[in-house]
């Protein structure tokens, strides 16, 4: 069987909540205090999954993590008194950006042939932190054929590692040899560079990478301050196509040529301040997108339907689709519940790949499981929540039983 990409979304969680958590991250920041719609949220990315599966691409998900986490809270000695922010991480639904669940190395690029997950550490914010082994758990299951696929621990403290939100990967097609491409922050800025050079390095050696198709690349300082707390709010690869703004690095010119040196035939679709601004990227997530190959070879890009509204950022995806390059279509879809969090299509989504006969069956979707799923999703998951839920014993029953409903009809009891 040949190799295929995967998309593994994450199922938006019962307890999506807009409590402000990461800093950093402006839209969370803006969205504080207001009042979520977990049913509608996931209803969304259920939306964006089908969406795909129309389009002929496999498609998977991983599941919402038990919450609110009685462990954290415990760690936390929340006893009511305590900052509302303390309160809100143990329910924090911020497993849905799978982007950040591991980075993966497919087996092409690995020297023992099997394609490696490292779940991410998430150290550099508290609420998602406590994510990392329930997602092991799940990637343990559903990457189980130990033939095929090799999970690891994820990389010790404290060097802070946010997954495949900052990796990229360039390939002739995904079953071939591909470049990786790791992304890190420099720390000092005005806020926390969430992914360390160390922590891409300890994965790299982790996953047995060729050093010579391997690369290190230093976010730019900028484009964090701006807003982009991990490099996939700036740019995104897939095949031969870099896809990025042109200031998501610290030095450009040198990050190109260092890819270039590594894989020649390197497309470069760079969009430039004037065409569409830092800000403005950060804002519409134009490139928290998903670059997709469809089956007839060409390259469409799923995009937040916020780049639909912006004059500049239409514009700009117009004249691309209207010019010569390798990005076909620009197909935007509505995932606002999780925008509002600083979540877009890409955030979304974990990339495998991988021969869809390896993997774990119940990870995988089709348009009956799907049905199952909304179903669930429409009795149980909460219509709203305000903030000042967070913490009440309704709102943590509603939650749990939630979750447990999924679980059963997925037939997954054993993550419980
Ligand atoms: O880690 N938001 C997430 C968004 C992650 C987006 N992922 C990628 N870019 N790949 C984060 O900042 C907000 C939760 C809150 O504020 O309650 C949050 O965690």
């Amino acid at each position: 069987m040949p190799l295929k990409e995967i998309n593994f979304d994450g199922i938006i969680g019962p307890s999506h909540n807009y409590a402000g958590l990461s800093l950093g991250n402006i839209a969370s920041a803006s969205h504080r205090g207001q009042t979520s719609h977990p049913r509608e949220a996931a209803l969304q990315g259920l939306a964006k999954m089908r969406g795909n599966m129309a389009r002929g691409l496999p498609q998977g998900f991983l599941l919402p993590l038990p919450r609110p986490n009685g462990v954290l809270g415990d760690a936390l000695a929340l006893d009511g008194s305590e900052d509302p922010a303390l309160r809100a991480a143990p329910w924090s639904a911020s497993a849905m950006w799978t982007a950040n669940a591991a980075t993966v190395s497919p087996a092409p690029d690995t020297r023992d042939g099997r394609c490696h997950l490292t779940p991410a550490n998430l150290i550099t914010m508290l609420h998602r932190a406590q994510e990392w082994q329930d997602t092991k758990a799940q990637l343990d299951i559903a990457f189980g054929d130990a033939k095929h696929f090799a999970v690891h621990d994820a990389v010790p403290p404290t060097f802070g590692d946010e997954g495949a939100a900052n990796h990229m990967r360039l390939c002739e097609s995904h079953g071939e040899e591909g470049v990786e491409v790791f992304v890190y922050g420099r720390s000092g800025g005005k806020f926390p560079a969430r992914q360390h050079e160390q922590a891409s390095r300890i994965v790299a050696r982790m996953h047995g990478l060729d050093p010579k198709r391997t690369v290190f690349i230093e976010q730019n300082p900028e484009a964090i301050e701006a807003g982009a707390f991990h490099n996939d709010v700036v740019a995104v690869a897939n095949e031969r196509v870099l896809f990025t703004h042109a200031r998501a690095f610290a030095d450009p010119q040198a990050a190109y040529g260092a890819i270039r040196e590594a894989f020649p035939a390197l497309e470069l679709v760079e969009v430039p301040e004037s065409a569409v601004s830092l800000e403005e990227a950060i804002r519409t997530y134009l490139f928290n997108a998903q670059l997709l190959t469809l089956p007839d070879g060409t390259m469409a890009l799923v995009v937040p339907s916020e780049c639909r509204e912006s004059e500049p950022v239409w514009r700009f995806c117009e004249q691309m689709t209207a010019g010569n390059g390798p990005i076909r279509q620009v197909i935007p879809v509505d995932v606002r519940q999780s925008m509002a969090n600083g979540g877009g299509p890409a955030c979304l989504r974990l990339r495998v790949v991988a021969d869809p006969a390896t993997v774990d069956p119940r990870f995988l979707l089709d348009e009956a499981k799907a049905s199952r799923i909304e179903a669930v999703i429409a009795e149980h998951w909460p219509e709203a929540i305000e903030p000042a839920q967070l913490g009440t014993d309704a709102l943590s029953e509603q939650v749990r039983a939630a979750r447990g409903a999924l679980l059963d009809a997925l037939d997954l009891n054993e993550l419980g």
